[in-house]
């Protein structure tokens, strides 16, 4: 994205398309008072609501609704801002829209100057990129804007809020300032070389060093936790035909998603639902079962589920405890066994569970969990474990939405820390290189926050935004 594009004037409609009590088109800009008033047929007071007539070109009322001018730099985005307040239909607004336009290309003469940047319509999340642009949001908050628009549990909502207050940035701020402190200690004894080490020892910097490692950490682990409620935990329930798998996902999501028969091979194509479990998404895929179909459409199917399996967080592997001892059966559950992706096997993230419990209790040689989807048994239990899997823990006060980018900085500023304090223990002659290691640490943290940026990563960044916003 090219510097000179972000000083041109754009609009957009800011609210959900389809039909609405209130629909809002925004307009940010360097010069936007002209454009106001040539739509609403008069001047407006600076952030007053003001009820007018939105006119067309040749004066008739296109709708009429309030009108606010918020004047640079106390907008959203910094520069000027127009918010018009239309009723929510689709035309309505798409005519009001066009209007802006219309009213902006007829102003620039005017103006005198053609060099002016004529009024386009606003990129994905361009307003509030402006908004980060023009140091009214840091980068974690902005994203924050964009989190609290997707949050899909309460408890995600709550949590971009926080961010969006600058709860992450004022912790990642204060690790930020104690490293420049560090720094500076560090790199004015490297100006004076026949007193560093002492320097150093006085000025604490190992007790400094061990303090920063330390609040990196507190805030990673509460970013992992802001991570999976902004991200959630992709689950898949996988198994042999007829284990109860479709059962299982219809229980977890309360509601008959999934077809239940006796038939084995009732599921062809998955079948996904997004459930909560306090406060965590839990995308939970049911499959088809696992075997080696016949059937050409069971066949691509039992295809789909291997394919999901591959991109599982967690694996449900579900068993049929009437089936158990059946060697026709054991033999099928051994071969699922042997195909499960070895990652997901070492790294704990498959759960053995056991179903129809109400028909017959488990072996007490089984050591996986025993629920019936039938009657609900053992559900509650099989939700923890899939919270301890992902990682939640219950008590996270106060956590705000981050997301995988931010975990990522943090760890990277960690492992620096690390490396740093490893140069430390060597003396002076590794001084250097340990406040290389502070600064890459310091670095890394101002990605999370916006201090050091991309342009390559803001337009990632801003491109997943809605229009308008
Ligand atoms: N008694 C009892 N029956 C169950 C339980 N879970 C599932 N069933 C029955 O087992 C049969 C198969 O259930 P499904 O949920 O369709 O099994 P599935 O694993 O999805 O099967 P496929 O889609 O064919 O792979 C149905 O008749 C269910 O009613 C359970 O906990 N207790
Ligand atoms: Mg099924």
């Amino acid at each position: 994205m090219q510097l000179a594009r972000r000083h041109d004037p754009i609009v957009a409609i800011a609210t959900a398309s389809g039909r609405g009590a209130v629909g809002i088109v925004r307009a940010s800009g360097n010069a936007l008072a002209q454009l106001a008033e040539a739509i609403c047929g008069r001047a407006l007071v600076a952030r007053h609501a003001t009820h007018v007539a939105f006119r067309a070109a040749d004066g008739t009322t296109i709708d009429r609704g309030l009108a606010i001018f918020f004047p640079a730099p106390h907008s959203y985005t910094g520069e000027d801002v127009l918010e018009l307040q239309a009723h929510g239909g689709a035309v309505v607004l798409q005519l009001l829209l066009a209007r802006c336009l219309e009213a902006a290309a007829e102003i620039d003469p005017h103006t005198g100057d053609a060099r002016a940047p004529r009024l386009r319509i606003a990129a994905p999340g361009e307003f509030t990129e402006r908004a980060f642009l023009n140091d009214k949001l840091d980068l974690a908050q902005a994203e924050a804007v964009a989190d609290l628009i997707d949050a899909s549990t309460e408890a995600a909502a709550r949590s971009a809020a926080r961010s969006l207050d600058g709860a992450f940035s004022a912790e990642v701020d204060s690790l930020a300032a104690a490293l420049v402190e560090l720094r500076m200690l560090v790199e004015a004894t490297l100006d004076f070389p026949e007193e560093e080490i002492d320097f150093l020892t006085a000025a604490d910097a190992s007790g400094r060093l061990a303090r920063a490692q330390a609040g990196v950490d507190a805030v990673l682990a509460r970013a992992r936790q802001g991570a999976l409620l902004r991200d959630g935990m992709h689950v898949v329930l996988a198994g042999q035909p007829n284990v109860g798998k479709s059962s299982l996902l219809n229980a977890l999501a309360g509601a008959e998603l999934a077809i239940v028969t006796a038939t084995p091979g009732t599921t062809r194509d998955k079948v996904g639902q997004t459930i909560q479990i306090e406060g965590v998404p839990v995308h939970v895929v049911d499959t088809a079962g696992l075997r080696d179909a016949v059937d050409e459409v069971e066949k691509i199917g039992v295809a789909r589920s291997w394919a999901e399996i591959a991109g599982a967080d967690a694996v449900v592997f579900l068993h049929d405890l009437t089936r158990r001892g059946d060697p026709a059966y054991e033999r099928g559950d051994a071969a699922i066994a042997a195909r499960l992706p070895a990652e997901l096997v070492a790294g704990e993230r498959v759960l053995q569970v056991y179903n129809k419990l109400d028909l017959r209790r488990p072996a007490s040689h089984d050591d996986g969990l025993a629920i019936s989807a039938a009657t609900g048994e053992g559900l509650g239990e099989l939700r923890r474990r899939l919270l301890d899997l992902a990682g939640w823990q219950t008590a996270a006060e106060g956590v705000f939405i981050a997301r995988a980018r931010h975990v990522d900085a943090l760890q990277r500023a960690r492992a620096h820390l690390a490396a740093g304090e490893a140069h430390a223990a060597l003396g002076n002659r590794a001084l250097e290189l340990f406040a290389e290691e502070l600064r890459l640490a310091h670095d890394a943290l101002g990605e999370i926050t916006g201090a050091f940026t991309s342009d390559d990563l803001l337009g990632a960044i801003f491109s997943r935004f809605c229009i308008g916003k």
